[in-house]
């Protein structure tokens, strides 16, 4: 960009109308009105001004490709984009893969970086030999294979899972200097497509007694996790594709039980069993390891909602901005009661905000990516997101949060996983460094 260009951009960037302080503009600028954003601002970075010259021809313009295979794979140069393991050598415990937020973009989590937590390593289940009973508290128990499954109407639904021990970092007293993967990397979002569960239950017809069903995984630990018949009545699905092809192995291949908006614990892998009871049966998932225990020492029964929540995934920890300008901030919000209304950005730690804008789709349980159109000054700031739902939840700043919740239980209780559900504001840090 040559000077009285660059002089130009400079001008018009400042006209943006500024709708917050420390930079945040009107994210209607978004909408076609021409944003200069970093890198064309004449700091010799992103892109830069076209040569006068003809172009010239790299190697791999001057041969043939490579071959065409059957399953393709993603292109060798993205090969350090890849989730964050807790138990690579699959030592005999819990297994966690972390989605790497601030390296993806729009609302889909790619099959192969979405998050997973397996209790007791990933079954190598043969899926003709798989069968999926529906027992219990029905007229008529009935035992569905993959095949005969597919025979029924199939629906597809976006939706995003999330464990109840995701962004458990936040309830540490000392400010984690880590990433947004590290942080919020045990939530992801893909259009599953299965069986509505609501259908399987009219063909075996539900005794009015059953009130709960218990759902079991085919995996050696047996997770079982009880759900309201309400809720499996409502949208929850046997799911049989992920993102348009079969489960990932260790999403649940070859079926998982799918409750769109609840802990992603009670969403069960492997799918084996579901029986219709009259009460809960307080297994270990459901007793001790996701009942939150409160500051006064009483703890929630159940918590089966995964409540409205954002975080921004650019800029985030790891990234260095590279130098005042025009930056898109940019992040993912959602909220397990149903679509979100709007997000509020603020640039100055919470002091002032502005509203982001969404980008369509706005689908309800599903990631909703928000962008805000800012101009680093270079001087310090602390960027947070808060987002709302359409029910008129808010997700509470961390002091809110705190407050209620508690903070990291020290020495951590035998009994009891206690740090889950946090879906408090996260702050990111920039320091005039640009980190
Ligand atoms: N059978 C079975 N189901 C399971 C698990 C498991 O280990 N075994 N892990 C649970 C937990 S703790 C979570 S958070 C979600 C994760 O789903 P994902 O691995 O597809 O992301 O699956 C749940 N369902
Ligand atoms: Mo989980």
């Amino acid at each position: 960009m040559d000077k009285s260009a660059d002089r130009n951009a400079r001008k018009r960037n400042r006209d943006l109308p500024a709708v917050a302080a420390n930079g945040l503009i009107d994210r209607r600028t978004l909408l076609g009105r021409g944003v200069i954003l970093a890198g064309a601002m004449g700091t010799g970075v992103g892109s830069s001004a076209a040569a006068a010259e003809p172009l010239t021809d790299d190697p791999w313009s001057l041969e043939i490709g490579e071959a065409t295979v059957p399953y393709q794979a993603r292109s060798k140069f993205e090969a350090k984009v890849v989730r964050t393991l807790s138990n690579p050598n699959n030592e005999p415990r819990n297994s966690h893969a972390r989605t790497p937020h601030h390296q993806l973009e729009g609302t889909t989590t790619p099959n192969g970086l979405h998050f997973t937590i397996n209790h007791g390593g990933i079954p190598a289940i043969d899926p003709e030999k798989h069968r999926l009973v529906i027992h219990g508290l029905v007229k008529q128990p009935l035992e569905f294979s993959l095949e005969s499954l597919s025979r029924y109407p199939q629906v597809s639904r976006v939706t995003f899972l999330e464990c109840g021990g995701n962004s458990a970092p936040m309830f540490s007293p000392e400010p984690m200097q880590v990433t947004v993967q590290a942080l919020h990397g045990l939530a992801s979002s893909a259009e599953w497509t299965g069986v509505r569960l609501s259908t399987l239950l009219e063909e075996t017809g539900v005794d009015p007694k059953a009130k709960w069903l218990i759902a079991e995984g085919a995996d050696s630990p047996h997770l079982s996790r009880s759900v309201p018949v309400k809720k499996a009545l409502d949208d929850a699905m046997i799911a049989l594709y992920q993102n348009g092809e079969r489960l990932m192995p260790g999403n649940g291949y070859p079926m998982r039980l799918l409750l769109p908006g609840y802990e992603g614990n009670m969403n069960v892998k492997f799918l084996r069993r579901i029986k219709l009871v009259e009460q809960p049966q307080m297994s270990l998932y459901e007793s001790r390891t996701y009942s939150q225990i409160l500051p006064d020492g009483k703890a929630y029964r159940f918590y089966f909602l995964q409540e409205v929540k954002s975080f921004i995934t650019s800029p985030s920890h790891g990234m260095a901005l590279r130098g005042p300008g025009l930056y898109e901030i940019s992040g993912i919000a959602y909220s397990g009661t149903g679509p979100i209304e709007k997000v509020m950005v603020s640039a100055d730690g919470g002091k002032s905000w502005a509203q982001a804008a969404l980008q369509e789709p706005v689908l309800s349980k599903a990631f909703t990516r928000f962008r805000m159109p800012w101009h680093w000054d270079g001087g310090p700031a602390t960027l947070q997101s808060r987002a709302w739902d359409e029910a008129g939840n808010v997700q509470p700043t961390r002091a809110e949060f705190i407050a209620l919740r508690g903070e990291l239980a020290k020495p951590p209780p035998i009994l009891s996983f206690p740090n889950q559900h946090n879906n408090s504001i996260t702050s990111w840090g920039v320091a005039t460094s640009g980190e």
